[in-house]
């Protein structure tokens, strides 16, 4: 409060404008008249956290003085998207400041479009880090979410004749007004070298590592805001050398080499492994995963001692959350830093270890499910694959006590030894942790079923559920502004703090006035789109037209390529003289393809290639366009989602763990196709069967499908239709006459067709043409809008944090408000 006094921090027109014009004077030696537009984002970035830093420390103090019991976040991937627009909304100073720039003949949304974002993360699961950030701190959950601070993040998408290509994403370049460096906060790390154990005089086992080399980690905060409340804190770790030069090197005039060390050490965070959903095994990577750990657990450790709470308690006063297996080796690092460095009996450490943790799992597909070879781990962490090996025979004798025979301990070891010996990041997640949970009811449920069946069989009461959620303050709130005010005006602002509040819209869904009034914002909102889209791509297309969109990363089982078999139906059917309840159509994607992953650029190039030939086409152009937008985050996503139609959620039903872009395009008034897959199952339930677009097999039918030998190739010789469109990718018509291009994915196709979708396909075109159907009648599809915006309030992240609190964390939430 003293600072506080010296300082006031208003929320006023006149105080946001004074602050400005001071930070733009005092930290950036420039005056408005020859500013350029970065120092003016930084000068109002700054103004900004000024006051985010404010409501940080009330809320730190406040968690102090009730001795909170606190969530660690370990998450390697976050997206917290552009974060100036967000805090406006937060502090709900947006309209002052825009007034306040106003008055010094500057403009807000210019501002706010030179704000570059983190691309800290792939996409689903670095997004839903963020948004339960943002929901943490709303609800006033002590927290702190840890990660790195990759230097290049996720790469920028090019398109180049076609075809993706990948770009270094400089975010750092112009500086991050957001973060403040904690030098003074850093921990050492070691890697490689070897073990030492002895018994010391007081008959006391000892082991110590020796490692070969060090670094250490330093800590990165950026304050995240809640809405109207606390603010906490993110915290990235940067690699740095231990020593910034070496001396003895220097001295002997090898001025190079004094160097080389210190950007060894940095280069560990230097980039983001571009992978979503495959993770080769790459050292780089698992070093990534222990550096954040550690420092992360370090400092964890000092604050609870700081708090002079005892290590024995750590698990009262701490809940550390594993975000993925990502950073499962937490498991044995904390039983290191207990045993070997705090001189703690293993069985306590145990005990603490494993309340400590709780992990949740995010993808069945078996080639995302980390694991790490034997000989690649003992090499970097030898101290920690003792501790595996440890923590492995204690679990396996316990299992044999219980009568598990050999076949079912082999398939619930942390050691894999059917073919190279490796550790199953997913068994230690689980063994080390006290709940275990998935993100979609289905996916919970599959996950029990299939992935961790032993161990929900073993431990059921572990295993748990949390359906994900979204950030609805950000996706609506900031991102669309007209039906925000839409929404205030018609049921008030609640809905900002509970979404649930949107069920007083379901009474106007047959207002023809207010559904008129519905209508015309989504009409604005595709304007805004389209003029985006014309600007990076060239093409120009309708706002009238059905936007039919499918933006998220690109994987076969997502099945973006059912997407493109359809609209080349669509062609087809046009150039046959068959347009009969086909409405126009715009057909969006967006997405980036992971760089090493061959079927997932070619179906890029697939649909850019389907673009030129309908973009093109005298005869179809006015009825189909079909647009790649480049570079799809969440800057991005912010103008996409307001603007859409028609939300595509059409991977085979069991590999989509949850999705969120789902949850997003059905609160900004889209409706959804979808299949019966992760949370478009909860979704479906909330906004009525006959709101939702369902078509393709369930997952015990894909299941079916598989189990009875399935033959794509009948499908194929069976319906002529999808013949015709298959025939067309090996035409050569798509691809200037080389007839080779696309045979992969035809192969693949006819041949495997992993993702079923030619078993999926013909459901999936009735379904469409009965969407066509309703397309036509505005009534009924503005109708259909409204109740899914009215139903959508269980998939706000309050509400995942919520449930978080209850069923996980045992946290209650500690909201500080003005
Ligand atoms: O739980 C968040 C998100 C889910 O909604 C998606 O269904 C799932 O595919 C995604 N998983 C990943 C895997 N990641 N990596 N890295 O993003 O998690």
């Amino acid at each position: 409060s003293q600072i506080e006094n010296t300082e006031k921090i208003g929320f006023s027109k006149e105080e946001i404008k004074a602050s400005f014009l001071k930070k733009l004077f005092y930290n950036l030696g420039r005056v408005p008249q020859v500013a350029t537009e970065n120092d003016l984002y930084k000068a109002l970035a700054l103004t900004v956290r000024d006051r985010a830093f404010r409501q940080f420390v009330r809320s730190t103090a406040e968690f102090a003085q009730k001795d909170a019991r606190a969530v660690a976040y370990l998450s390697a991937e976050y997206l917290p998207g552009p974060h100036l627009g967000k805090n406006l909304l937060n502090l709900e100073i947006t309209d002052e400041t825009r007034e306040a720039l106003k008055e010094l003949d500057l403009d807000l949304d210019e501002i706010l479009r030179e704000e570059v974002e983190p691309g800290l993360g792939n996409g689903g699961l670095g997004r839903l880090a963020s948004c339960y950030m943002d929901s943490m701190a709303t609800l006033g959950v002590p927290a702190i979410g840890y990660g790195i601070r990759y230097e290049f993040g996720i790469f920028n998408q090019n398109i180049k004749n076609g075809w993706q290509s990948e770009e270094t994403d400089l975010w750092l370049h112009y500086g991050n007004p957001w973060e403040v460096v904690r030098p003074e906060i850093a921990y050492e790390i070691k890697f490689g070298g070897r073990t030492e154990h002895w018994v010391d005089e007081n008959d006391k086992y000892q082991v110590e590592w020796i490692p070969d080399s060090e670094l250490k980690g330093t800590a990165y905060d950026t304050p995240i805001l809640g809405y109207q409340s606390n603010g906490i804190i993110m915290r990235l770790w940067k690699a740095e050398a231990i020593e910034s030069f070496d001396f003895s090197v220097y001295n002997v005039g090898d001025y190079y080499k004094a160097v080389e060390k210190k950007m060894r050490s940095e280069n560990l965070t230097k980039v983001l492994y571009p992978n979503d959903e495959n993770l080769s095994g790459k050292e780089l990577r698992l070093k990534q995963q222990y550096f954040f750990v550690s420092c992360s657990l370090q400092d964890i450790i000092r604050l609870q001692l700081m708090q002079g709470r005892k290590l024995e308690d750590l698990h009262k006063k701490f809940t550390i959350q594993l975000n993925d297996t990502h950073p499962s080796i937490a498991v044995a690092e904390l039983m290191r830093l207990l045993v070997d460095e705090h001189q703690m009996e293993w069985v306590d450490a145990w005990n603490i270890t494993k309340n400590t943790f709780a992990y949740t799992n995010h993808t069945l597909l078996p080639e995302a499910l980390e694991r790490w070879s034997v000989g690649l781990l003992g090499r970097l962490l030898p101290r920690h694959l003792e501790i595996i090996y440890e923590i492995n025979n204690r679990f396996l004798n316990e299992l044999k006590e219980r009568n598990y025979n050999g076949e079912q301990m082999a398939r619930m070891s942390l050691i894999d030894e059917s073919g190279e010996t490796s550790v199953r990041m997913a068994h230690l997640a689980t063994v080390g942790s006290y709940k275990v949970n998935g993100v979609s009811a289905l996916h919970s449920g599959l996950l029990k079923k299939q992935v961790l069946n032993d161990f929900a069989d073993l431990w059921p009461e572990k295993f748990t559920n949390v359906t994900n959620g979204v950030d609805h303050r950000r996706f609506l709130g900031v991102s669309n502004p007209r039906l925000s005010e839409l929404i205030s005006k018609k049921i008030g602002k609640h809905w900002l703090t509970d979404l649930m509040q949107l069920h007083q819209l379901e009474k106007f869904s047959d207002d023809k006035t207010f559904q008129k009034k519905w209508m015309e914002i989504k009409l604005q909102n595709k304007k805004e789109l389209a003029a985006h889209m014309e600007e990076r791509t060239g093409i120009s297309v309708d706002p009238k037209m059905l936007f039919d969109v499918h933006v998220k990363r690109i994987h076969e089982y997502k099945r973006q390529h059912l997407k493109v078999l359809h609209i080349l139906s669509l062609y087809k059917r046009l150039k046959n003289g068959d347009d009969k309840n086909i409405v126009p159509t715009a057909f969006i994607f967006g997405g980036k393809a992971a760089p090493g992953y061959f079927m997932a650029k070619l179906i890029i190039k697939l649909i850019n290639s389907v673009g030129d030939l309908v973009n093109n086409d005298e005869q179809v152009k006015d009825r189909l366009k079909v647009v790649f937008l480049p570079n799809f985050n969440v800057k991005q996503a912010q103008v996409v989602y307001p603007a859409a139609d028609l939300s595509e959620q059409i991977s085979l039903a069991g590999k989509e763990a949850s999705g969120t872009g789902n949850m997003k395009f059905a609160l900004n008034g889209a409706l959804t196709v979808g299949t019966l897959d992760g949370a478009n199952v909860e979704i479906r339930e909330e906004v009525g069967d006959e709101n939702f677009f369902l078509f393709g097999q369930s997952t015990e039918e894909v299941q079916k499908t598989r189990a009875e030998g399935y033959r794509p190739y009948k499908y194929y010789e069976q319906n002529e239709e999808l013949r015709e469109v298959l025939d067309l990718l090996i035409s050569g018509e798509l691809s200037d006459g080389d007839k080779e291009l696309f045979r992969p994915l035809y192969n693949n196709l006819l041949q495997q067709d992993p993702y079923q979708l030619l078993k999926d396909y013909q459901s999936y075109i009735d379904k469409q043409e009965e969407i066509h159907k309703v397309w036509s009648k505005p009534g009924e599809w503005a109708k259909k809008s409204i109740l899914n915006v009215a139903n959508i309030g269980k998939f706000s992240s309050d509400r995942s944090i919520k449930d978080y609190c209850t069923t996980i964390w045992k946290i209650d939430p500690v909201r500080v408000e003005d």
